[in-house]
């Protein structure tokens, strides 16, 4: 593909300001020139582009919303949504590497930390230097993380951590795992592990059919001795990791959204130019019928992210108003991916185009940071007021 066409059917423009689009534009060339040549080659051989982490890293894409002086890039939340926008129309899983090394990793020591866990890990993360991952689902604990059995025990000098957990994004080479687990008292509490302690393995998870340019793996606990210095004082509960996952969850709002973008994109220029019965596909209604529903929910959902993004940034985004972005994006995008994959016909399920991997890639960001059923039963109790889960 030679050029890129962001659909921008209700002059959506018109709502950022022009460092919003110098922001997106510097994005925007970065993965056409660095991710797009690269990830077809990654994806099918099940790797993780690292060459990649400078890169992400000097675009602002680790940590956009942490302030400068912690080696962040101090942007506000379009700017954010918009550099995932970016970022997963070349993949959703470079964007996972993003949204967990920023949301994930950087977000909980900025707001939990302390000024020293801040001075220290915030600068090398921001700068790539440590890669970091998120431990909090667990085999036998995902949509009910407050379940997990991962515990620490109080040592003295410090903190005897045992367990495991599962479907960890990077794991295989984070330097620094940002791990929750229960105390005695049964309470949540996050703790910063580092590679190389004695008793902590990070083995990785094969043959995936999605997000297979991603690494993800376990993380085992086996006796590891965690300093007291590596607990998280600011906060206790199960509200601290879910706390980062509002942040995840936003950016995956507006990433879902490019991955549909270049899904709708890729299939509005085949059927302008494929030819059957002698003339182009995009001709016919049936087509005609897929590609205007494409723009349609893309529209809507940019509008979505777009007036999530300003409560973001007044600080009246609700947790609720989150996971309805999230789940109506990831549904547009799947969606989008499956019509898109159709309008190619057989050269659809091939590599030559982008569409089926991000089909596949996104059966995973359906079912990461709350799965469908549960972002909807959210929603469900925030309208209702009545809790589906208890
Ligand atoms: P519940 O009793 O409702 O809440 C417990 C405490 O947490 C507070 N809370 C929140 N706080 C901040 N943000 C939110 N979104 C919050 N939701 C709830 C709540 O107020 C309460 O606080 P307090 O002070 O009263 O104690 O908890 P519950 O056990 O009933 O669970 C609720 C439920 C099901 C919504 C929650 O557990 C959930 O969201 N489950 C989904 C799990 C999930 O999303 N896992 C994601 C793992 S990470 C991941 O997938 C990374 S993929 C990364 C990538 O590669 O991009
Ligand atoms: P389950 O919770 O077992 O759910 C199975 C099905 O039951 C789902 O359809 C679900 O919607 C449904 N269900 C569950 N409860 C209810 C209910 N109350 N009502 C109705 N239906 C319900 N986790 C991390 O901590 N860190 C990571 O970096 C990370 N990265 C990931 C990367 C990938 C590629 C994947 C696939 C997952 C990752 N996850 C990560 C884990 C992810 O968050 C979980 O897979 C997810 O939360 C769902 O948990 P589960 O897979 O155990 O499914």
């Amino acid at each position: 593909k030679d050029l890129y066409e962001a659909p921008d059917y209700y002059q959506i423009d018109d709502l950022l300001s022009e460092e919003h689009k110098l922001i997106r534009d510097s994005v925007r060339s970065w993965v056409k020139k660095e991710v797009s040549p690269i990830i077809e080659d990654f994806a099918q051989k099940a790797q993780f582009p690292k060459h990649l982490i400078p890169g992400l890293a000097e675009i602002g894409a680790f940590g956009p919303t942490i302030p400068t002086n912690y080696g962040g890039a101090g942007l506000d939340y379009i700017s954010y949504g918009l550099i995932m926008q970016e970022i997963e129309r070349g993949d959703s899983g470079i964007r996972s590497a993003a949204s967990v090394q920023g949301s994930l990793v950087m977000y909980p020591i900025y707001a939990y930390g302390s000024e020293e866990q801040k001075m220290h890990y915030l600068p090398k993360l921001a700068s790539g230097e440590y890669m970091g991952c998120f431990g909090l689902t667990e085999p036998d604990h995902g949509s009910d993380p407050g379940s997990m059995i991962t515990n620490i025990k109080d040592m003295g000098d410090y903190f005897l951590l045992n367990g495991a957990k599962m479907w960890i994004s990077n794991s295989p080479f984070a330097d620094i795992a940002i791990v929750w687990a229960k105390d005695e008292e049964g309470i949540i509490r996050g703790l910063i592990v580092e590679k190389g302690m004695e008793g902590f393995s990070a083995p990785e998870i094969h043959g995936k059919w999605s997000l297979r340019a991603s690494a993800s793996g376990e993380l085992v606990f086996d006796n590891v001795k965690v300093p007291k210095k590596n607990v998280l004082p600011n906060v206790k509960g199960l509200k601290g990791p879910l706390g980062c996952l509002n942040q995840a969850r936003y950016g995956i709002a507006w990433g879902a959204l490019g991955a549909a973008m270049d899904c709708y994109d890729t299939a509005l220029r085949y059927s302008k130019e494929r030819i059957q019965f002698g003339r182009p596909i995009g001709g016919f209604q049936l087509q005609q019928k897929k590609l205007a529903e494409m723009i349609t929910e893309i529209t809507k959902g940019q509008l979505l992210v777009w007036r999530l993004g300003v409560l973001r940034n007044e600080n009246r985004a609700s947790p609720a108003q989150i996971s309805m972005a999230k789940r109506n994006s990831v549904e547009t995008a799947i969606n989008i991916a499956r019509e898109a994959r159709q309008i190619l016909g057989g050269m659809g399920i091939t590599g030559e185009y982008p569409v089926m991997r991000h089909m596949m890639n996104l059966e995973s960001v359906v079912t990461y940071e709350g799965t469908h059923d549960i972002h909807l039963l959210i929603t469900g109790m925030d309208i209702t007021g009545l809790n589906a889960f208890e």
